[in-house]
């Protein structure tokens, strides 16, 4: 794909994040009186009028903007029961879609939610936007165009090139998020963690990506993902220089279930005690 061809995705789907994000607060001031329309996805977990909205929208926009692409969409995934895996065309584009990244906390009130949108060719993303429609804060990316953090505060509009911080910050004073507790992570992992200065566990990895890439968070991981879930995120981490891989220690791709990032020299001592407890 060329740089020209990624800046117009890019431009195309920072618009549709934005109006993706619309619908959501629009679901959101519904939901404020009475409860959504809720579908139970058994192991997959919940979806909502939200969730459908919003993925129509971005579906219906990027069929008629670009035709020829595929698109794996996590409520049209379930409804058409899909095998999740990579393609096996390394020049086939792709986009990964996460209409709301985050639906247990949008459904129970907690303002932590974001549409996760990547363009993906092969397994290589190309683009990757992460909006926030209730902070009005949007991280993006395009591969080798580094990553950005734009917001709107107080009717003020900022941006900010994302760099991975250089910070010899040891553990015991990191900020983590990952989903330690759930059944996900096995007991003796908590026990024997080293000390760190606190977890989080904040229910949306293509935020929780994010925050890595901007410094917020020091350090992320989790199991068991979806494509959508960190395609987007994946991306903005790589642009933004801060190491990430599955937690094997490989190479991120989107397709695989596990992902570590967390900011250097932290990544290095996360991916070896996650590998060896
Ligand atoms: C969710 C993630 C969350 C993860 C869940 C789920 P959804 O996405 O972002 O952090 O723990 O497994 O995938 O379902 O809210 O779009």
């Amino acid at each position: 794909m060329k740089s020209s061809e990624r800046k117009v995705a890019l431009t195309f789907t920072l618009k549709l994040a934005d109006d993706a994000g619309k619908i959501l607060i629009q679901q959101s001031q519904k939901l404020f009186n009475k409860p959504l329309k809720l579908i139970h996805k058994g192991s997959a977990g919940l979806a909502s009028e939200a969730d459908l909205k919003s993925e129509e929208l971005v579906i219906r926009r990027i069929k008629k903007k670009y035709p020829g692409h595929e698109i794996l969409a996590e409520e049209d995934s379930y409804v058409r029961k899909l095998k999740i895996q990579g393609p096996d065309d390394p020049t086939q584009l792709t986009w990964l879609i996460d209409p709301l990244d985050g639906t247990n906390n949008f459904l129970n009130g907690l303002p932590f939610f974001c549409v996760s949108l990547a363009l993906v060719k092969g397994t290589e993303v190309q683009v990757g936007v992460v909006h926030n429609p209730l902070l009005n804060e949007t991280f993006y990316a395009t591969r080798g165009g580094g990553a950005y953090l734009r917001r709107r505060l107080g009717g003020k509009y900022q941006t900010k090139k994302l760099r991975a911080p250089v910070v010899s910050q040891p553990l015991k004073d990191a900020l983590i998020s990952t989903n330690l507790g759930s059944s996900r992570h096995n007991a003796t992992l908590i026990r024997k963690f080293p000390e760190v200065r606190a977890f989080r566990r904040l229910g949306s990895a293509a935020l929780e990506l994010s925050y890595v890439a901007a410094g917020i968070l020091d350090a992320y991981w989790e199991y068991k993902l979806q494509p959508w879930d960190i395609g987007a995120g994946g991306l903005i981490c790589q642009e933004a220089g801060v190491p990430i891989s599955d937690l094997a220690g490989q190479t991120f791709n989107p397709y695989v279930p596990s992902v570590l990032a967390a900011r250097s020299p932290l990544y290095d001592d996360l991916l070896q005690i996650l590998t060896t407890v």
